[in-house]
């Protein structure tokens, strides 16, 4: 089949977070690939912006900054200066790198959850989280600390264990105490708003599988893997106190996901990036709600359930704001280098080289399904998703193999 021509591209880089800085493995699987596309296109003449960016919320960001003594928002500041300087002093030629924690992106974030919420497109659902009562705070998995059931550590986190490397919840922890007061957490229920990914299984299926087959392999390869799976609601809010807001009544203290407004700020970078030369580059909408605008996403491996089903999913009920047309993943690269010592198996315990991607590490989407979820924080069984610190294949991916597994 031909492919469709388009008037112009919206290119955009994953945003890398602010709590560390840029490394090589970043600038040759994600930054570069990228700037060499957008400076082709522009060398063609080709109409194109270039959109990144710094993502300023998630919990890692809040440890960091509990562990310096310092402010989320200083975390911020600092990184998101280190890793914009980076980009510029390597010449990476972004038209925009804006940031998650400005008061444009903060405000169409919310006006988008918000969107949705009033449209009816979130569901509301209760579930047990560990509870510092200390603290008088939920915990997220980092948040929590206690002995891995596998090798006895007894400083082992919520979602892992460093030592052995063992992926866990919180609840499989022996002797569980919160990191914030020491003290031991309690159970408590906490509503949270979902986005149903279970009723769009099927649009899904048919705008990927049969409509985007010229994705990369492994890309579709990993859609298709968890397409045929039953796909469940996700969790689109948290409760932390560092992000953006719930915008909806009896939500204190419940921030966004930061992987709900992270894809947002690729909309909202570009936003600013217009309202500062319009002249330029025109509106912004003209660069996500028209057919005749291809957008392409380069991004780490880890990153593609949330680049092609979940934000797909989120954009589509606001299809009167913006639908993209097309999707693809460029780069195969992971954002972050492993940090955890139990590499060796894929996710499925495949420990072979993989005859597709020839990534010895990591068993590939194309031979293994992803692994069925483990409940987190919650006890909801089967309804449940891993937080914001726990990707869920980060540690089986390094650099080094990723730029084999493509
Ligand atoms: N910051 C994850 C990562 O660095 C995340 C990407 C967001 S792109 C919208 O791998
Ligand atoms: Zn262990």
């Amino acid at each position: 089949m031909e492919e469709k021509k388009f008037k112009r591209t919206t290119v955009t880089a994953a945003l890398p977070y602010a709590n560390g800085g840029v490394h090589i493995g970043h600038l040759a699987g994600v930054y570069v690939p990228a700037d060499i596309y957008v400076r082709y296109l522009r060398l063609k003449k080709r109409e194109v912006v270039f959109i990144g960016g710094s993502d300023e919320h998630g919990v890692p960001i809040t440890l960091r900054a509990k562990k310096e003594g310092i402010t989320p928002q200083d975390v911020c500041d600092r990184y998101h200066k280190m890793i914009k300087d980076s980009f510029e002093e390597f010449g990476i030629s972004f038209d925009v790198y804006s940031r998650t924690t400005s008061e444009t992106h903060h405000k169409f974030a919310s006006d988008f959850f918000r969107k949705l919420y009033d449209d009816g497109k979130l569901t509301e659902q209760v579930s047990e989280q560990y509870y510092d009562e200390e603290a008088h705070q939920f915990l997220a998995d980092r948040y929590i600390m206690g002995e891995c059931p596998h090798c006895g550590n007894p400083n082992a986190y919520g979602d892992q264990c460093e030592k052995c490397g063992s992926d866990l919840s919180p609840m499989e922890l022996k002797n569980p105490h919160s990191t914030i007061s020491g003290s031991q957490p309690v159970m408590k229920q906490t509503k949270n708003w979902y986005l149903p990914l279970n009723e769009y299984q099927e649009w899904l299926k048919q705008w990927i599988l049969d409509g985007h087959k010229e994705w990369r392999s492994n890309v579709y390869g990993q859609c298709k893997s968890w397409l045929d799976m039953d796909l469940q609601p996700r969790a689109m809010t948290r409760d932390l106190d560092w992000g953006i807001p719930v915008p909806v009544k009896d939500a204190e203290g419940k921030v966004l996901y930061v992987w709900f407004d992270a894809p947002i700020g690729y909309i909202s970078n570009t936003k600013e990036m217009c309202e500062r030369d319009p002249e330029r580059f025109g509106n912004w909408e003209k660069w996500w709600k028209d057919p005749e605008t291809r957008l392409v996403h380069f991004i780490g491996k880890d990153n593609i359930v949330f680049h092609c089903l979940i934000f797909p999913t989120m954009l589509k009920p606001t299809a009167t704001i913006f639908c993209p047309t097309t999707c693809r993943q460029t780069s195969s690269s992971t954002l972050r280098t492993t940090r955890f010592r139990r590499a060796r198996t894929g996710r499925s315990g495949c420990t072979s080289t993989c005859a597709i991607s020839k990534a010895s590490r990591m068993c590939c989407a194309m031979c293994s399904r992803p692994t069925p979820r483990r409940p987190r924080t919650t006890t909801s069984r089967g309804k449940t998703f891993r937080s914001a610190t726990t990707p869920s294949w980060w540690q089986y991916t390094e650099t080094s193999s990723t730029a084999r597994c493509n």
